[in-house]
């Protein structure tokens, strides 16, 4: 932390403009060394004016030629990104000249920074909690607009503040407690308040609807995932195709054409999907066939929403429909074909009435568009986006589960007249599983995991 490390902090290759990253204790006298005003000849300045941008050249420290034509921007610590004194020299972006003023750099005494070190050091300088680090790597990697809102949010320390406030509420609860521990005689046994014991609750309470809120809403990230099933022949890789626009899937009027599962990525409104196409489900003695069934049936316990695809002239059986979808599964009931007329058109029984029905022509692209706005219904239905703009990572969940675990042991304690030592150290262990999520207990095996997944330069 006391050395100063540089990086390029733009992707590799040809554009317009390429960052090199400065930052540490060394930033201003590195950049003093190597950047001057003049092009002709170095001249070097007296001092630099942090956050003011100033045009200039950069200098080749063992041979004085000019590198390249830059701006230069200093910013004194702790007004900074990583909360040091950071220099970022905008050069022209192309592999060699970005390579030749990062040398540069390094020859003047920095180090090359290791990936996601700068974030690591704005964390440990604690400018950023935790969550907001770990939100510059959602940024960087969303794949979608809600993935980007959300980790626009979690940049502005939401999440964090949230747990912080959490956390609080433990703390005051186990200096109740330890104060019972340290002076046993001077004050009666241990006997929390209503109100106190609604506290706890309400953070327990906070705590499971956090992780309730990752369950709902991970698919942002990874992406909602839909399977495609039905008899063989009735259109599913037509259809395949049709929801993305382009010919994936081959089709052919030879039932048992899809074999092995078709996964292809989706995105509708913003919102994610990874929409799969299987092989036609029916009873066969072909090897091949059977075992893309068995992959189609894996498909449809893994996926969020299922499109159940049935033909006209074919029944829709309780019996086969219950055999294939696991109960609770969202269902789509698609009907294709319509445009070989509409008297034969399979309908759901009474049980399933509730299932919504979509009937469409893969052949000739209608309702195809109506499908998609289903589909995106019914995955978001239970999520309300502007209400919940928190979402834990799957880190967090973990830590959640971990601290949920440890105050329903301390409230049952409460209830059966625990031993004070046992519930201090059941609340703090639920105030450590917290303060792993913002960062303050989170061990070091936890940190490098964490930003090593970041790029260099970040
Ligand atoms: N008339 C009509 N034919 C369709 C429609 N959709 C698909 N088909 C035809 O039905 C046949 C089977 O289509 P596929 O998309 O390969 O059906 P599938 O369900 O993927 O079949 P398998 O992979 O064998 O299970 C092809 O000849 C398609 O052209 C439709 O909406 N109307
Ligand atoms: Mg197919």
């Amino acid at each position: 932390m006391n050395d100063t490390i540089a990086a390029i902090a733009t992707p590799f290759g040809s554009g317009g403009i390429g960052v090199i990253r400065i930052s540490g204790p060394d930033a201003f006298s590195i950049a003093l060394k190597l950047f001057s005003k003049k092009k002709l000849r170095f001249e070097r300045l007296e001092n630099l004016e942090s956050h003011k941008v100033i045009h200039g050249y950069i200098f080749d420290v063992k041979t004085f030629a000019v590198i390249d034509e830059v701006l230069l921007i200093p910013m004194k610590g702790p007004s900074s990104y990583t909360a040091e004194d950071v220099i970022e020299i905008q050069a022209h972006s192309g592999t060699f000249v970005l390579r030749a003023v990062l040398e540069d750099v390094l020859s003047c005494g920095a180090r090359l920074a290791e990936p996601g070190e700068f974030t690591k050091r704005a964390f440990l300088n604690h400018r950023i909690d935790l969550t907001q680090a770990e939100a510059v790597a959602d940024i960087i990697n969303a794949k979608s607009a809600n993935a980007l809102k959300f980790a626009t949010s979690q940049i502005l320390g939401t999440l964090g503040k949230n747990i912080q406030e959490l956390r609080k509420q433990l703390i005051r609860f186990l200096s109740l407690i330890e104060v019972n521990i340290d002076f046993p005689d001077d004050s009666a046994p241990f006997h929390p308040s209503e109100k106190e014991i609604q506290g706890l609750e309400d953070v327990l309470e906070k705590c499971r609807e956090f992780i309730q809120q990752h369950n709902d809403a991970c698919f942002l990230k990874e992406g909602i995932r839909v399977t495609i099933c039905g008899s063989p022949n009735v259109g599913k890789s037509s259809l395949m195709n049709r929801l993305l626009e382009k010919d994936r899937s081959i089709i052919t009027a030879i039932p048992g054409t899809t074999r092995d599962p078709v996964e292809e990525g989706l995105n509708i409104e913003g919102v994610p999907f990874v929409i799969a196409d299987t092989a036609g489900i029916h009873q066969t003695d072909d090897l091949v066939e059977i075992i893309g069934i068995e992959k189609a049936k894996d498909h449809i316990t893994t996926s969020d929403i299922i499109l159940y695809m049935k033909e006209p002239g074919a029944e829709f059986s309780e019996r086969e429909f219950e055999k294939l979808i696991p109960p609770g599964k969202k269902v789509i009931f698609v009907v294709n074909k319509i445009d070989l007329g509409e008297d034969n058109l399979p309908k759901l029984s009474e049980k399933y009435r509730h299932i919504p029905t979509v009937e469409i022509s893969a052949l000739l692209n209608k309702g195809v568009q109506e499908l998609k706005q289903k589909i995106l219904n019914i995955s978001i239905a239970d999520l309300d986006m502007e209400k919940s703009p928190v979402i834990p990572n799957l880190r967090h969940k973990k830590a959640l589960e971990q601290a949920v675990e440890s105050l329903e042991a301390a409230l049952d304690g409460l209830k059966n007249g625990q031993v004070e030592e046992i519930l201090a150290i059941d609340i703090k262990t639920s105030i450590d599983s917290l303060g792993a999520i913002t960062g303050e207990t989170a061990s070091l095996d936890i940190l490098d995991t964490i930003f090593s997944n970041f790029c260099i330069g970040k």
